[in-house]
């Protein structure tokens, strides 16, 4: 990795990775940092293309997010859904007022023709966002999940039913067909000093991404250190239902099963230092590994998190160039 400031590729999923990605585009030159999200989760719902890991990283980083929430934008009024399920509609997703505004406007570009990444530029410039924040391909490639309930959409198991269905198994039925546009691969293949994945969900948030041949492709050739920060402290999911699927998948509930799940796909890991006794039977799987302080309660979190994953991957930089 250069001295200089790294340029950064991360790919995230929601709540944690927006988390992160907000440390990182703290503490990194605007232009050095550019966030591939998942769209696996996106729905159309009402009629309107929902797409809720973009824009959890589009809020956080444009400092408009509900971190009490996770989700959806603060201050927000609900005046919408209250009209919405007076008419007897559907009110099991809720979108609040502010929120709808950015869906409403974005279901209107694509309808005439603009492309999720073209648009996402636009709006993340408006909102005062320098970051490249890109969808993982612009075509939908959604998450559908084979649970005990049957098989359903990520949204429909996500929220409608609480995560409470028994997955076994994932599959992303368009994914193999997709591809990110040519802009996107154009950004993706200048030189990177990392690649960081995100303590999203590697099920739900990450693999969606990494089904895209494009995407996987770009990890098992990359020149630079591929670096994860596990999801998975002391035993629990920081949020959302990666150890409840990890136990379904039967896979015990710790960072080192995130370090396995991605295996040859990492150069390094990092997990929290009240994981630090995994460390050395991670390093026996050929990953590098370090600890550092990995639950971000606020904005000095995400920043020493942001800083220890940059440090972390300039010297695994090192140490491959030596
Ligand atoms: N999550 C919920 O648990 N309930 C909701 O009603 C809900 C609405 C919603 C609206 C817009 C949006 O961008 C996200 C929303 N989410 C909601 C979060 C979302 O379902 C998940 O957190 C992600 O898909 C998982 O990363």
């Amino acid at each position: 990795m250069s001295a200089a400031a790294p340029r950064v590729l991360a790919l995230s999923g929601g709540v944690g990775g927006a988390k992160l990605a907000r440390g990182l585009a703290r503490v990194l030159p605007p232009m050095s940092l550019t966030v591939i999200c998942n769209n696996g989760d996106d729905f159309e719902h009402l009629g309107l293309r929902i797409c809720p890991d973009l824009d959890s990283v589009v809020y956080a980083l444009a400092d408009l997010a509900d971190r009490e929430r996770g989700w959806g934008r603060a201050g927000e009024s609900w005046e919408f859904m209250g009209a919405l399920g007076a008419l007897g509609a559907p009110t099991w997703f809720a979108l609040g007022d502010r929120d709808l505004a950015l869906h409403v406007w974005r279901n209107e570009r694509l309808r005439r023709g603009e492309t999720l990444t073209d648009i996402t530029l636009d709006l993340t410039q408006r909102l005062g966002v320098p970051q490249r924040i890109l969808p993982m391909c612009d075509t939908p490639a959604p998450t559908r999940l084979r649970t005990d309930q049957g098989e359903l959409d990520f949204q429909d198991y996500f929220v409608r039913q609480r995560a409470q269905p028994r997955v076994t198994a994932l599959h992303f039925p368009n994914s193999a067909g997709s591809a990110p546009p040519a802009s996107t691969q154009h950004r993706a293949e200048q030189l990177h000093d990392a690649i960081l994945l995100c303590p999203s969900n590697p099920y739900l948030s990450i693999d969606p991404i990494l089904a895209i041949p494009y995407w996987c492709n770009l990890l098992t050739t990359a020149r630079c250190p591929v670096v994860a920060v596990s999801p998975i402290v002391g035993g629990r999911a920081l949020k959302g239902c990666a150890a409840k699927m990890l136990q379904e998948f039967g896979h015990e509930v710790s960072a080192l099963s995130i370090a396995r799940h991605y295996g040859d796909l990492l150069d390094g890991i990092i997990i929290d230092h009240q994981d630090a006794a995994l460390r050395h039977v991670i390093e026996a799987l050929g990953i590098e590994c370090c600890t550092a302080q990995s639950v971000m309660h606020d904005d000095a979190d995400r920043d020493a998190l942001a800083r220890a994953t940059l440090h972390f991957a300039r010297q695994l930089s090192l140490s491959r160039s030596s």
